[in-house]
């Protein structure tokens, strides 16, 4: 018989889980994973940034923080026109969801506007619409919703105790304010973290408990491996080398589709540097999603072309 998930999660519940022995998590994780999604089936969903770096926050991670000296060169709003030609390349490529990234943090009502046109043009096109633009104010997510967006990311990125450490210009209970209005307006949520910062296991632990607490948990739930941009804090703490060791990464993916089991999981950023081997282990651990596409927000992504080699390498079809 088929234990049933508990109702809600406990950090413990989940540090126990990735405890577990790697097979022993891994097999759980796909037996989960084959009940609720189609097995071998990747999703495939293309970033932009439509408004790049001079953001005001501190996230210590961030390359776009205006605080630190990363080397990303700021640039006002794109316009209409050349959005949705990178969203039409997108569809061409074989993108289902097409997801814009403003370095803000949050949109003025006078922002919104032209980002309203964008959504609109790019769900006419047969797109699934996505857009992380920072914390939102009253009113603004239904806004988004009326123009035909689908999701909104906003990420928790780790746990409550360890996100101090991270971030001090907004607090977690921001977060969760911005993800309340998202659900309230209708729009679905998308909503991860980062692993390889510099936390614990229980913070990771932390992190999925928080993600799959929320009620209802995230339709979408982005597992970024720490990218580390030079000039970021995170950079200067770890100088490039990895914080952990990347099994764990593959254990926070096959916790999350584990306690999420109906959740598009997103292995995100850091596959470059995560490599082949790793991102086959996230596969089987339930990972049915990626970013794809040459460039995620300002760093590297693997290329379109080796993307499609490995999926015929490991035998995945992108989700038509
Ligand atoms: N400014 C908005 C915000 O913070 O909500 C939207 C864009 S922000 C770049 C979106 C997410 O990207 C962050 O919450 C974080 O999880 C992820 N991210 C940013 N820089 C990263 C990095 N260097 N490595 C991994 N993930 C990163
Ligand atoms: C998410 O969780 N990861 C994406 C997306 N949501 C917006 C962003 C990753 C950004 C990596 C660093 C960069 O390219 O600037
Ligand atoms: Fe700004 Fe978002 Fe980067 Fe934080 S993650 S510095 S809010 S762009």
């Amino acid at each position: 018989m088929r234990a049933k998930a508990p109702a809600s999660w406990s950090v413990a519940g989940v540090e126990a889980l990735l405890a577990l022995p790697m097979s022993d998590l891994l097999l759980k994780a796909q037996q989960t994973h084959r009940a609720h999604h189609r097995p071998n089936t990747v999703q495939l969903s293309t970033l932009l940034s439509i408004k790049t770096g001079g953001c005001p926050e501190d996230c210590a991670y961030c390359p776009q923080a205006a605080r630190y000296h990363t080397g990303v060169i700021n640039e006002d709003l794109l316009p209409l026109a050349d959005v949705l030609a990178a969203a039409a390349a997108a569809k061409a490529a074989g993108a289902t969801r097409f997801c814009m990234g403003a370095a803000w943090r949050g949109p003025r009502d006078r922002d919104l506007e032209p980002v309203l046109a964008m959504v609109e043009g790019i769900k006419a096109m047969g797109l699934e619409t996505c857009a992380t633009l920072g914390m939102l104010k009253p009113g603004q997510a239904e806004r988004l919703k009326c123009a035909g967006l689908d999701y909104y990311n906003h990420n928790l990125d780790t746990s409550p105790e360890f996100y101090g450490d991270i971030i001090t210009t907004r607090d977690y209970r921001d977060r969760l304010e911005t993800l309340e209005r998202v659900r309230g307006a209708g729009v679905r949520v998308c909503c991860g973290g980062i692993v390889g910062m510099g936390e614990s296991r229980t913070a990771r632990a932390g992190l999925i408990a928080q993600l799959a607490n929320l009620d209802p948990y995230p339709e979408s739930v982005p597992i970024n491996s720490l990218v580390q941009v030079e000039g970021t804090p995170l950079f200067e703490q770890f100088r490039g080398k990895a914080a952990i060791d990347p099994f764990e990464f593959v254990r926070t993916i096959a916790a999350a589709r584990i306690t999420m089991p109906k959740a598009m999981v997103r292995l995100s950023a850091g596959r470059r540097e995560l490599g082949d081997g790793i991102q086959a282990l996230c596969f089987f651990a339930g990972a049915n999603s990626i970013f794809y596409g040459d460039k995620l927000l300002t760093t590297g992504n693997p290329d379109v072309d080796s993307d499609r080699d490995l999926f015929v390498r490991l035998g995945l079809n992108p989700d038509a």
